[in-house]
């Protein structure tokens, strides 16, 4: 064999060896990087690989048929033992993947357990509100939040030419005839509904959203929530009307805060007050408007004047609920700052997340 030969194959053979013992290197090896190399050194552009290719040339041509055999038997070995680490190398990555990505679950369930939500400020005053006169002999009633033109105005004497429309902002729905169908303004369509559902005597109050035009600002939302009050029965006078409404404010702010009415307007009622409610700083607040049923409206719900008397009220909650907590700016309550209400978290009603 002459030099030529004999380096062929001894490079041959380097080959076959060095896929060999790199078979054995990659079954342990866990870098994908390493298994990159491995693979570029034996199979690649400058690799034993092709020197030993390039060597079949130099061989007689009764061996080289035999050598390109084991030559190509040993690339076709290594790019198996190549596949195979880079499939196991993988899978053992998304493993550990799994490990470091995990949620601690148990951490977040305590976290949570610790970290409590509890009902809005308005809610909770609205459930007071409803435990206070549910306890003097009201039942809790409910109407639409999207009234038509007779609940919000008509039917409380407030027809189409009155200046009062006016004075209560609608936000006006595009549905039927123009200013047919609103958001309503305030909570008094209930009373309405009510008096057509029911025959008196009639004890009711009903709590919930109105809304108006109105810019917001520290004592104004566009969207506030009200509570409704309406009593029908026999002999009813103001003084039934001014003590329930003394009760209520002292049930609902403690003896110490007082209460007055002035003489005001509203065409639903006959005669009318504002209502208003002395703050820490000796000042008065608005809180709402109040009177005897007119009899107009009586009629309109086909009760009669001439042998049932009512008073009604409206008081806007979230007025109630800034004097109660002393809130500077009831805009704190339609803020949703969840650092604002965990500090009136219910100790009673709290609810886990
Ligand atoms: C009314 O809404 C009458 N329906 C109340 C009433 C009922 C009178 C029954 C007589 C008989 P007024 O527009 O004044 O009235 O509103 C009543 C209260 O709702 C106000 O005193 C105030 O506390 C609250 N309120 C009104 N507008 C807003 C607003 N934009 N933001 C927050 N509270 C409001």
């Amino acid at each position: 064999m002459d030099a030529h030969t004999e380096r062929a194959v001894a490079d041959v053979s380097a080959f076959v060896e060095a896929v060999t013992e790199t078979r054995k290197y990659l079954a342990k090896v866990s870098d994908p990087d390493r298994i990159d190399a491995a693979e570029s050194e034996l199979l690649g552009r400058k690799s034993l690989l092709v020197l030993a290719r390039r060597q079949l040339g130099n061989l007689p041509s009764d061996i080289r048929k035999q050598a390109g055999r084991r030559v190509n038997e040993a690339r076709d070995r290594l790019q198996q033992a190549v596949d195979e680490a880079r499939s196991r190398v993988k899978a053992e990555l998304r493993v550990q993947s799994y490990e470091t990505d995990r949620l601690d679950l148990t951490e977040r369930l305590i976290s949570q357990r610790q970290r409590r939500g509890s009902l809005h400020l308005i809610t909770q005053a609205r459930d007071h509100l409803e435990d206070i006169f549910v306890g003097m002999g009201f039942t809790v009633a409910e109407g639409p939040e999207v009234e038509s033109a007779w609940y919000n105005y008509e039917a409380l004497n407030i027809p189409e030419w009155h200046p009062a429309r006016g004075s209560f902002d609608t936000l006006f729905v595009d549905l039927g005839e123009p200013e047919e169908v609103m958001l309503r303004s305030h909570n008094s369509p209930v009373q309405i509904r009510t008096m057509e559902a029911c025959e008196p005597p009639i004890y009711i109050v009903a709590p919930g959203r109105a809304f108006r035009r109105d810019t917001a600002d520290a004592t104004h939302l566009p969207t506030f929530n009200q509570i409704e009050g309406l009593v029908v029965d026999h002999d009813i006078t103001m003084a039934d009307l001014a003590g329930t409404v003394d009760e209520f404010v002292k049930a609902f702010f403690g003896r110490e805060v007082d209460c007055r009415l002035r003489p005001s307007h509203f065409p639903f009622t006959e005669p009318s007050a504002e209502f208003d409610v002395s703050r820490p700083d000796g000042s008065w607040l608005e809180l709402g408007g109040c009177g005897m049923v007119h009899p107009d409206v009586l009629r309109n719900c086909e009760v009669d004047p001439e042998v049932w008397q009512g008073f009604a009220f409206g008081f806007g909650i979230d007025r109630l609920v800034a004097i109660r907590y002393q809130l500077e700016d009831i805009r704190e309550l339609a803020n949703s700052d969840v650092r604002f209400l965990r500090q009136f978290q219910h100790p009673v009603r709290e609810v886990l997340l």
